[in-house]
């Protein structure tokens, strides 16, 4: 059975001419235990709320997973799939991507995002056993982790994560093979990864990859451990090729077809390219319907489940919001701000509207990396998620900034819950390969990305962001809202719940910001990106445009150039993407025809030439901030009222 894994990945890469034959050559024997004997999966339903997950971290090795899906009869991994491996429009891209084909877990390639995935789907589904009972809720993460995987910086915050939270649903295979890109591991790397992760927690062991039922005792003694597993299968890469099996050369490049037919004599595989003997083929086949029995005996359970947790496990499991009660929180929210208008930063207001909505909506956990009382991401009453208590929702992900962006991608792709968590924007870099595939897979995680400029003060450059909200906005299918004050906070959290199919940042600010919405709306206003927030008297000559805590400064402006005689108009911008999406006339409409285009932001200008034009002004970063009184360093940059209206005179040749 493994063999014909093997055949598969070597004949598909030849055909592509690309791709990796070495890892699912290597790994083949290991896949086949898991799949055959301790995986529970029906391959006649991939979504299954209750299946186990398996991750191919090693994204590389795609081939193995499709070989897999197609040796189990998931109806559309069909023999044609495997022969258009890496081609336009297949199911069998380069790496796998979950939201291309049916049975891949997740999106892998970026070596270590895998197993941060994993942690995420094992924190999910210790939660919702919590919550919903074992009888819904009980099942594994397996992963497949190569050696580039355990490299990866972020593989040290996923372990020490899961370690620490006894995730011991969770298994790890390793790949243990001793080869990489540039040839053996000991060029760059000399760790004892049992040794690790045993400091980490985890109950670990290193086996035969090669002796099936090594693989076996290894997963049946996982079962029973009280903390996280790691089985290190030391295996050969590129199995059965005849020369180039246990070198770099099988890693990533189709093996030729001397090679193959070597490694065919060797492994005693007689079929031609692509087929697979029909014994063989019914084994496989049996196996992928092994878990029909354990299906349906959930479904029996569901069915019999109390009609009220039935339907609000149905609901998560589905994505749905809670929409009434998102509603009312939401307008609870803005009633209290229109009867007793606040002035606080952004990221206090959020942790007032967290207060309302995380009570709306149950699936939504929450977190921080070590910044809970900086990021205002803990509501009141959020119990922690821990140890000794799954049904906690707040997680404490220590120092780890990678590792919760990787495991909130996990957690969403798990389903059933929406994870939102907190960090500085500035340490939006050290999530950033996450927020990608985040972004790339469209999954709803909401990042609280607090102290998002200069405004933050006396830490100084180090912490101030300048160029992250540009960086961030240049992502595709990422929501980067910004918002002025309380009101739009609340509507921008509401908008991030409801885009499903992205992930989306909320920049908030460390200082105090004037309440600029005031009386009672219940219209979501940020919802088409940005919007007249100080009309004009007549007909206005100058646009002021500003984001966040900006938005503050164009209004004074504003008023200082209508002291001069100025009619100017401001333009609040909480969100360049959802301005992006509206209509050519709305857009114009929006931005408006004023002759003189300004722009402030406390960032550099890049992205801001789409809205007011290379010939607009803009008020902003140009370098790297500094350390002093937040107050002193407005000044000290030149992001002022005065500034924004003399640049906007400047422009009206009135200076
Ligand atoms: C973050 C990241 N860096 C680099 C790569 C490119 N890359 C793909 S596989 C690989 C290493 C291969 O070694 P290993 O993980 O041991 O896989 P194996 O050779 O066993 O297939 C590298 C560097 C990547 N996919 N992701």
């Amino acid at each position: 059975m493994a063999n014909a894994l093997r055949a598969l990945a070597m004949d598909a890469v030849e055909q592509a001419k690309s791709g990796h034959p070495g890892l699912p050559m290597g790994a083949a024997d290991v896949a086949t235990v898991l799949f055959t004997r301790y995986l529970k999966f029906d391959a006649t339903d991939p979504t299954w709320p209750d299946r186990d997950r398996f991750v191919l971290s090693a994204g590389h090795g795609s081939m193995l997973i499709y070989a897999l899906l197609h040796l189990l009869g998931y109806e559309r991994m069909t023999i044609e799939e495997i022969k258009r491996f890496r081609q336009l429009g297949s199911i069998t891209p380069g790496h796998p991507e979950s939201f291309v084909t049916p049975g891949v877990e997740t999106t892998t390639g970026p070596l270590g995002q895998g197993l941060g995935n994993a942690v995420g789907m094992a924190i999910a589904e210790r939660h919702l056993a919590a919550v919903f009972g074992p009888e819904l809720v009980d099942h594994r993460t397996f992963v497949l982790a190569s050696d580039g995987d355990l490299m990866e910086g972020v593989s040290q915050e996923a372990i020490a994560l899961a370690g620490h939270l006894r995730l011991n649903k969770l298994v790890v295979l390793f790949d243990d093979n001793g080869i990489s890109i540039d040839g053996p591991l000991s060029l760059a790397d000399s760790v004892d990864q049992v040794k690790r992760f045993e400091a980490a927690g985890w109950v670990a062991r290193r086996i035969d990859g090669h002796d099936p039922e090594a693989v076996a005792a290894a997963l049946e003694e996982a079962q029973s451990c009280d903390r996280p597993s790691l089985i290190a299968c030391q295996t050969i890469i590129g199995y059965g090729a005849p020369i180039k099996a246990g070198t770099e050369k099988s890693h990533g490049s189709p093996l030729g077809s001397e090679e193959i037919k070597g490694a065919r004599e060797r492994l005693g595989w007689t079929e031609p390219a692509f087929a697979i003997p029909a014994d063989v083929r019914e084994m496989w086949r049996s196996a992928g319907y092994a878990g029909r029995a354990a299906h349906q005996a959930w479904c029996d359970r569901l069915n019999a489940a109390p009609a009220a947790r039935r339907a609000e496990f149905e609901r998560r499991i589905r994505g749905d919001l809670p929409k009434d009660n998102l509603l009312t929180a939401v307008r609870s929210v803005k009633e209290k701000l229109a009867a007793t208008p606040k002035e606080v930063a952004t990221r206090v207001a959020s942790e007032t509207a967290l207060e309302a909505l995380s009570a709306a909506v149950p699936e939504m956990m929450g977190g921080s990396a070590d910044l809970t009382g900086s990021n205002n991401t803990r509501p009141k009453g959020m119990t922690v998620f821990s140890a000794g208590d799954y049904s906690g929702r707040f997680i404490h992900y220590g120092v780890r900034e990678h590792g919760m962006a990787a495991a909130m991608n996990g957690m969403a792709l798990h389903g059933g819950i929406i994870p939102y968590s907190g960090t500085f924007l500035v340490f939006s870099d050290y999530c950033r390969p996450a927020i990608r595939l985040g972004a790339l897979t469209g999954e709803r995680v909401i990042y609280v990305m607090t102290h998002d400029s200069i405004g933050l003060g006396e830490d100084g450059p180090t912490h101030q962001p300048v160029e992250h909200l540009a960086a961030l906005r240049a992502m595709p299918n990422l929501y980067v809202f910004r918002p002025c004050d309380a009101v739009e906070t609340i509507e921008c959290w509401q908008l991030a719940l409801e885009h499903s199919q992205s992930p989306s940042v909320l920049a908030l600010t460390r200082q105090n910001l004037p309440q600029l919405r005031l009386g009672i709306e219940e219209m979501n206003r940020c919802a088409a990106g940005a919007y007249e927030i100080v009309p004009a008297r007549d007909n206005a000559e100058v646009s002021l445009f500003g984001t966040g805590s900006e938005v503050a400064i164009a209004v004074e402006a504003c008023k200082l150039l209508r002291e001069r005689g100025v009619d100017a108009r401001v333009v609040s911008v909480p969100c360049f993407e959802l301005l992006q999406k509206q209509r050519d006339a709305e857009r114009t409409r929006i931005v408006g025809t004023a002759k003189v285009k300004v722009a402030v932001e406390a960032a550099v200008r890049q992205g801001w030439d789409e809205i007011i034009g290379s010939d607009g002004a803009f008020v902003g970063m140009t370098t790297f901030g500094a350390s002093a009184p937040y107050k002193e360093l407005y000044k000290r940059f030149g992001i002022t009222p005065e500034n924004v209206a003399k640049a906007a005179l400047s422009k009206l040749g009135k200076t």
